[in-house]
């Protein structure tokens, strides 16, 4: 009994909305995250409550396809997941900044190629997935991801859902926030680079003097995957987002103070959105009013305060997420360290540029929604849901009534406040960060997930929440445990997407192991050859199900062997590895692809490679011998 007086002081308290939510001090942040006042009981309570009353099922049947893709990052994992929404099934992963065991991603020589420079890591954060797009439709093509743990960007392919291209952004230090440009289409794709540090971080001029540290945005050309240009500004960079109209980019910076330390960080009751003048900064760029830095090429320019190609606008305390209205109409800018979120009428934007308006003048509405807003996301019928950290809520609330209240009218733009399971970072709408978006479901990714699944030591999952918003009420109806540690995600009909059931033989990841089969006189189609370069040996080999073409080959102790397989199987599904068993080293072979790897034969003797995807009846016998003579 006292249980469910517990829940339903809850449930009232909960949609009590804000009165008897002040304005969060910055001393609040340490504890907030342990402070969880409920117990498992009230949550089942509540859950079960929920789930009954839910209006579409989330349900997929055995047999039955999910109607979305859902693309995860995979955070301190270096990872992308796919998911298919909304059943939250993991259908894929794609390694992309980490090392992959079962693909041979950071293996396979193909694989290093596209690793480039930053092969030699091992690790990787990634956090911001976003899709290119057409007009502010989703066009299918790529999925781009930051690596905050060593200042990257990915793009990854989506017909083949593999990483095609990985570069270091240079100049800059953890690239956080990441976007596409929506309209017109996905030309650039823009990222921050957070924590400041030296224009030249050659640690030559003085470390100490804070005043020279900077940090930096980046604008990248999304085919060519080379950094178009850089802007310098006032201030560090969190999060950022592109309007519907081709001219502005927006970032947050949390820490305007330029402090080095927490309390430093926090001290100032405002910090900013600095907003990028597109149009001027590529023209900019043209009239060669760019400096260079750290000894490379890239075009950095000067946007600090009083630059004609930036904007600051002041908002309340360390804001955090950005996120466009898929109207196009605002910039929603998320408080974290105030309640609230600040919206920016784009179309205010113009004026701002030209001068006409001061920059507050830009905020049309700045609803109270709760303690700790980190990221928003819409619907089609005018909400908004915020993500409300230090709560662990979902703050639902009207757009056009939170402008109304900002001018003095007398509305209540709060629709609904659902407890989530916990510690909310970002939400996400079906199709939500497009003009395409349909209200049909909200994903919640929750930091912590506490009681809500069997416990499994000290490290718990993360907990992705499935909430259905098509009807007037939130509708908790899924908990998802994820491994560490999504940020972000994306949600996309998947009539978006098509993607290949084979590779093409002409594919460009493998382009260059076929042109060095060309270089030996080998087609990699028929051929099973070995060909020997003094020390080095190249080993050509097919595989049809259950055999690879060779079954031996013959090295030298201490060669250096580079292991071709093309997999001439042109059945759907039926992919081959090849491991060499002892000497780490394992690939993974799809269907009328080639893939390589290069390692040392360093165990004389007899030393089995074998097939390790399941790929037949007689996968075992699918084997054969490298004879390594002693030196
Ligand atoms: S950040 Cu992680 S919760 Cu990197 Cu988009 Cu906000
Ligand atoms: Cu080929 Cu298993």
């Amino acid at each position: 009994v006292q249980v469910e007086e517990q829940a339903e002081g809850q449930t009232k308290e909960s949609k009590m909305a804000l009165s008897r939510r002040g304005f969060l001090g910055a001393g609040a942040v340490a504890t907030a995250a342990g402070a969880i006042p409920m117990t498992a009981a009230m949550f089942t309570a509540s859950a079960k409550a929920q789930a009954k009353e839910a209006a579409s099922s989330p349900a997929v049947h055995p047999g039955e396809l999910d109607e979305y893709y859902g693309f995860w990052s995979g955070g301190q994992s270096g990872e992308v997941r796919i998911l298919g929404i909304p059943s939250m099934r993991e259908l894929m992963r794609i390694p992309v900044f980490n090392v992959d065991s079962a693909t041979g991603w950071g293996i396979t020589n193909e694989s290093k190629r596209i690793r480039g420079d930053g092969d030699h890591f091992l690790t990787g954060d990634s956090h911001h997935p976003h899709m290119s797009m057409q007009d502010g439709h989703y066009d299918g093509k790529y999925v781009f991801i930051n690596d905050k743990a060593n200042s990257r960007v990915a793009r990854i392919r989506c017909d083949v859902m593999k990483t095609d291209k990985i570069i270091t952004i240079p100049n800059v230090q953890a690239v956080h926030g990441l976007r596409v440009q929506k309209v017109p289409y996905t030309k650039y794709v823009i990222c921050n680079g957070e924590f400041e540090i030296p224009l030249n971080n050659d640690g030559k001029a003085s470390l100490e003097d804070v005043s020279t540290y900077r940090s930096i945005f980046s604008v990248v050309d999304a085919e060519k995957m080379e950094v178009a240009f850089q802007v310098v500004v006032d201030g560090n960079l969190d999060n950022t987002d592109a309007d519907y109209d081709g001219k502005y980019f927006a970032s947050t910076c949390y820490n305007s103070e330029m402090g080095m330390t927490l309390g430093e960080m926090v001290s100032s009751e405002r910090d900013h959105v600095v907003v990028f003048n597109l149009a001027r900064c590529e023209a900019a760029v043209k009239a060669g009013k760019f400096k260079n830095y750290n000894g490379n090429n890239v075009p950095v320019l000067d946007g600090r305060k009083g630059s004609k190609l930036t904007r600051y606008i002041p908002v309340p305390k360390s804001p955090h997420g950005i996120n466009t209205s898929p109207g196009g109409e605002y910039f929603a800018i998320n408080g974290k360290l105030s309640p609230t979120v600040s919206l920016i009428a784009i179309d205010k934007l113009d004026d701002l540029f030209a001068d006409k308006i001061k920059p507050r003048e830009t905020i049309v509405a700045e609803p109270e929604l709760g303690l700790g807003p980190l990221h928003t996301a819409f619907d089609n019928k005018g909400n908004a849901y915020t993500t409300l950290f230090l709560d662990s809520q979902i703050a639902k609330w009207n757009v056009k009534d939170a402008v109304a209240a900002y001018k003095g009218e007398k509305v209540n733009y709060m629709r609904q406040k659902l407890d989530v399971h916990y510690q909310p970072g970002h939400n996400h709408t079906t199709m939500g960060e497009t003009r395409d978006a349909d209200g049909k479901w909200l994903v919640v990714l929750c930091k912590f997930s506490k009681d809500r699944f069997l416990p499994v030591g000290p490290l718990r999952p993360e907990n992705d929440q499935l909430i259905d918003i098509s009807g007037d009420e939130m509708k908790l109806v899924h908990d998802g445990p994820a491994f560490a540690e999504p940020h972000d995600c994306i949600m996309v009909h998947r009539s978006k997407i098509k993607t290949k059931k084979i590779w093409d033989r002409d594919d460009a990841m493998f382009a260059e192991t076929v042109a060095m089969a060309k270089r030996d006189g080998v087609t990699l189609e028929s051929d099973n050859k070995v060909i020997r370069d003094g020390n080095k040996v190249r080993v050509y080999m097919t595989s049809v199900a259950p055999m690879y073409g060779l079954s031996e080959f013959k090295v030298t102790e201490g060669n250096e062997v580079t292991v071709v397989v093309t997999n001439l199987d042109t059945i759907e599904d039926v992919t081959h590895g090849f491991c060499m068993t002892n000497h780490g080293v394992q690939m993974e072979i799809g269907p009328q692809a080639t893939s390589s790897m290069t390692f040392i034969a360093n165990k004389p003797g007899v030393q089995w490679y074998y097939c390790n995807w399941f790929c037949h009846a007689l996968h075992m016998e699918m084997r054969g011998r490298m004879l390594v003579k002693a030196k």
